[in-house]
């Protein structure tokens, strides 16, 4: 048999208990522990989502083994695919050090995130390629594929449905729809970054294909650094649609594909309080999970790479 393709499904990781989370924030936090003011904060925040648990580790699986069920449909015996996470086991490097255990010297990276970034996919792709420089696989990476048609099916659909769980239907004037993505620091704009650009154009397709005219991009779950993050946050968003009048939000997450605490937490807890605080009726659109139209468009990137 021909030697199979690898492929490297990248995804940002999580604890998988609470003994773990010290471990996790020290990774994200490049090294550096957080003090235990910042430690129980995020504990905290996974405690609040469903009593602790860790929706964003079963997710990455349901969705590589839904990826490898769709390659396997559209070109059989070609592929296997394998994780390798930002932030937890088995990390970027692991990944690609086992597919060069398992034989594979070809192989495609993906990341479960549909818009490029220097500081996100960027980073991925760079510690994937590093590894794989040094144990000799040959890789090509997806860059991004956030305009793809049936990405762009799959989140209208969601819209519709969303716009329809406040009583109301496109055009929607009633309904305020908030597109948003996890916030990076403001000094990307000077690198010239391209993600803030492509999460209009999503965001844009998106509204036009649901025929939704009443929407706003905004930023969510910036990180607590000392430097500028990008901006408006969703909850400063909320205040001023909640003075403005408005009384229907449907958040759109389309950054993120998964169920996980940036959704969970940030959204479905916080911005959801703030929009009680407010008199404003709140509501989110179903993430992706494992819609098979994304696992389409997961293997159809993965099978055009080049
Ligand atoms: O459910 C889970 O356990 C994980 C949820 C989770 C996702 C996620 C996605 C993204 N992040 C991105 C950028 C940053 C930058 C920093 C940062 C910090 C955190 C912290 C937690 C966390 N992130 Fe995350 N992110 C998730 C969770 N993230 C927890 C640390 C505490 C906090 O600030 O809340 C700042 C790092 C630093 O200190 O320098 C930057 C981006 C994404 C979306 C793309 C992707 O999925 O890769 C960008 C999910």
């Amino acid at each position: 048999a021909q030697p199979k393709i690898g492929v490297l499904v990248m995804s940002y990781g999580t604890p998988e208990s609470m003994e773990d989370v010290k471990e996790y924030y020290t990774h994200i936090r490049r090294g550096n522990p957080p003090s235990e003011e910042q430690l129980a904060d995020l504990t905290g925040r996974y405690e609040a989502i469903v009593g602790g648990f860790f929706p964003l580790r079963k997710n990455t699986d349901r969705q590589v083994a839904g990826l490898q069920a769709a390659l396997d449909r559209l070109s059989p015996d070609t592929y296997v695919c394998y994780q390798g996470l930002k932030h937890a086991k088995p990390y970027i490097e692991d990944g690609v050090k086992q597919m060069r255990e398992d034989g594979i010297t070809e192989a495609v990276g993906i990341v479960l995130a549909p818009h490029y970034s220097t500081m996100s996919v960027g980073s991925y792709i760079k510690r994937a390629n590093e590894t794989a420089e040094s144990v000799g696989v040959r890789m090509n990476f997806v860059e991004e594929y956030h305009l793809h048609p049936k990405l762009i099916e799959a989140l209208t659909a969601r819209i519709i449905d969303g716009v329809g769980k406040l009583g109301s239907e496109p055009p929607a004037h009633d309904v305020t729809v908030l597109f948003s993505a996890h916030s990076l620091p403001e000094r990307i704009i000077q690198m010239k970054d391209p993600y803030p650009e492509q999460l209009l154009a999503t965001s844009r397709a998106v509204a036009e294909a649901a025929g939704v005219q009443n929407w706003q991009f905004t930023w969510q779950s910036a990180g607590r650094t000392h430097e500028p993050w990008l901006g408006p946050d969703i909850l400063d968003t909320l205040q001023e649609i909640g003075q403005s009048g408005a009384k229907k939000v449907l958040a759109a997450p389309i950054g993120f594909v998964s169920d996980h605490l940036e959704v969970l937490y940030d959204l479905d807890i916080e911005a959801k309080a703030e929009a009680g605080k407010l008199g404003v009726q709140f509501e989110r659109i179903e993430m992706l999970n494992t819609d098979p139209l994304y696992m389409e468009v997961l293997a159809d990137s993965v099978i055009n790479a080049k």
